[in-house]
């Protein structure tokens, strides 16, 4: 059984990954209207990752004897100045992200929850392949620059991301 301390870091975290979720969604909608649809595919791949995140954790509080109560997602940005600024904020939205992780861990080793802190590893390694994927983007979208044709070839490599529902755990 879950002990209430780590359930309810757990519920918090839950939050927090559907908003990831929306406001990947949000950042897809932007690119959409930019005609950048391989950006936008990209973003598409990022909302159903999240949802698998927000959802390994709603089953395993679920599998523990925990009790999942939802609250509501914050409204996500809708605006963004340049698909570099997007990617500024994607990098330093999972670099919080991460920092949320650690928090959630720091809660398992306090209350001793030895079986938590297994299944937060694997999110804990997702955040580094989260943050490189993010952190490589933004370096290419720097050297871009105003260059659109380089701005199109990311793009169609964009395009080419497939969504691989991940194995949590
Ligand atoms: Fe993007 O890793 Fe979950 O939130």
């Amino acid at each position: 059984m879950i002990s209430e301390k780590m359930q309810n870091a757990f519920l918090d975290q839950i939050n927090k990954e559907l908003y990831s979720e929306y406001l990947y969604l949000s950042m897809k909608a932007y690119f959409t209207s930019l005609n950048l649809n391989g950006f936008a595919n990209w973003m598409d791949c990022q909302v159903k990752e999240e949802r698998a995140h927000a959802m390994g954790m709603f089953d395993y509080v679920l599998e523990r004897g925990g009790n999942v109560e939802l609250e509501a997602i914050e409204k996500p940005d809708t605006k963004w100045a340049s698909p570099l600024a997007v990617f500024k904020q994607v990098l330093s939205h999972e670099e919080y992200v991460t920092s949320r992780i650690n928090a959630l861990m720091d809660v398992a080793d306090e209350t001793k929850d030895r079986a938590a802190l297994i299944f937060l590893n694997w999110y804990l390694k997702e955040q580094v392949e989260e943050e490189a994927t993010a952190g490589g983007i933004l370096a290419q979208l720097e050297l871009i620059g105003d260059d659109k044709h380089a701005l199109f070839a990311l793009d169609k490599e964009l395009a080419q991301r497939v969504f691989n529902p991940p194995v949590i755990g």
